[in-house]
């Protein structure tokens, strides 16, 4: 596990030109302040920022500044929506889970919520979340629903059953070599990782019913993963003794990347799965003379030594952790900036696991092409007057 985390937090930032560009669109309103409060804007930021509004079949980033709950509310949870947004009726609903088990079972919205109810905070981002959005494809929510492993083992999973398959309701089409089928967005997990990775089929999203947009009535949470993982308007599981190789595990989410493989650097396509050690700074704040310094971080669960904050060329500074932080939430960080002089300033944050492993500068990590995961410590500017 050390190891793996290791290779991933050197990942190199790749070009991050993609179809994301055309989020650029709508003003974005200026966020609330708390009283005798400014915000002090960055430099390397357009302002106001822009983006769309949550709206259905639409990306919707969250304006990071914004970010000072520790619960991002449902409308402003960012939305990733590959095939458009399926209207599905929750009386009609049911969830399958088929395939290699001894008690494959269809279970309506009511039977799923007769079951032990289990509530969980996390949060994720969108495996192509990089700094040209100001990492705003992301978000925190508290998610309720059943234990997938529980629901798994009611079902009695056979001997040769490896891969767990999720599939959403939406569907798309998809040109394969020439050919155009219909497919439903779906993502995969070895058994290994569904039973062990407290992943939860959630029906509600900060204490109300799943917004349709999160993917009403029930979606996959799987703490620590990338959002891509956390399948939405979920019909069917089923379980297999293959490998699943859908677009959205073996074509598309895919990261190709050069490292050491025993010895010898190889080109690699890897499916985009956990996530990595990452922070970034998304708001600086001012009350009379105070500046505060305020962050998020997220990771794939492995516990945080210290996220830091440093200022110019000055020394790395323990940030203070938000206490509400729990295992897969976003650690929301703060760092009181007291000695703020007028003129331009540099500020970076770093998070540090208890591993040792260090979020790293982007000039350090390998290289990389494709533009998913970008962990690189993201230095921002800003003017003070
Ligand atoms: N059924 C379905 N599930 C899905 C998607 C989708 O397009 N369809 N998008 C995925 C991606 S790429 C991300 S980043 C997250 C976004 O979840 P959110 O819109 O609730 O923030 O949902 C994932 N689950
Ligand atoms: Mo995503």
């Amino acid at each position: 596990m050390e190891q793996e985390i290791g290779r991933r937090e050197l990942l190199k930032q790749g070009a991050a030109i993609t179809g994301l560009a055309a989020l650029a669109s709508v003003t974005w309103p200026l966020p609330a302040l708390a009283q005798g409060e400014e915000l002090v804007p960055f430099t390397d930021a357009p302002d106001p920022l822009r983006t769309d509004p949550a709206k259905p079949g639409t990306t919707h980033i969250l304006d990071t500044r914004t970010v000072k709950d520790f619960y991002t509310s449902n409308d402003d949870f960012y939305v990733v929506q590959h095939y458009g947004q399926p209207e599905l009726d929750a009386g009609a609903f049911r969830l399958r889970v088929s395939g290699l088990l001894d008690n494959p079972i269809e279970l309506s919205l009511d039977d799923i919520k007769k079951r032990k109810r289990v509530e969980l905070d996390a949060g994720f981002e969108c495996g192509g979340n990089q700094k040209r959005l100001f990492y705003g494809l992301v978000g925190n929510a508290k998610w309720a629903g059943i234990s997938l492993r529980d629901l798994l083992e009611e079902c009695g999973i056979q001997q040769e059953g490896k891969e767990v398959v999720f599939f959403g309701a939406d569907e798309g089409e998809e040109e394969i070599r020439r050919t155009t089928v219909k497919q439903n967005f779906a993502r995969s997990m070895s058994l290994e990782d569904a039973l062990n990775s407290d992943c939860l089929l959630a029906y509600e999203m900060n204490g109300d019913p799943l917004p349709m947009m999160h993917g009403r009535p029930l979606r996959l949470v799987v703490p620590g993963w990338f959002g891509v993982a956390n399948v939405k308007w979920l019909t069917h599981i089923h379980i297999q003794d293959d490998r699943y190789m859908g677009r959205f595990m073996a074509r598309d989410y895919v990261t190709l990347r050069r490292y050491e493989v025993g010895g010898v650097k190889r080109w690699t396509e890897e499916s985009v799965t956990r996530m990595n050690l990452m922070s970034v700074i998304v708001r600086v704040t001012r009350k009379a003379d105070l500046y505060t310094i305020h962050g998020f971080s997220l990771n794939d669960g492995t516990e945080l030594k210290r996220i830091e904050v440093k200022i110019d060329d000055g020394p790395w500074k323990a940030a203070k952790i938000d206490h509400q932080s729990s295992k897969y939430s976003w650690k929301m960080f703060s760092s009181d900036w007291t000695d703020a002089k007028p003129g331009d300033h540099t500020i970076v944050s770093r998070a540090i696991d208890i591993h040792g492993n260090i979020q790293p500068e982007e000039a350090h990590i390998p290289e990389k092409v494709t533009y998913w995961e970008n962990p690189g410590q993201f230095p921002r500017t800003i003017k003070i007057s």
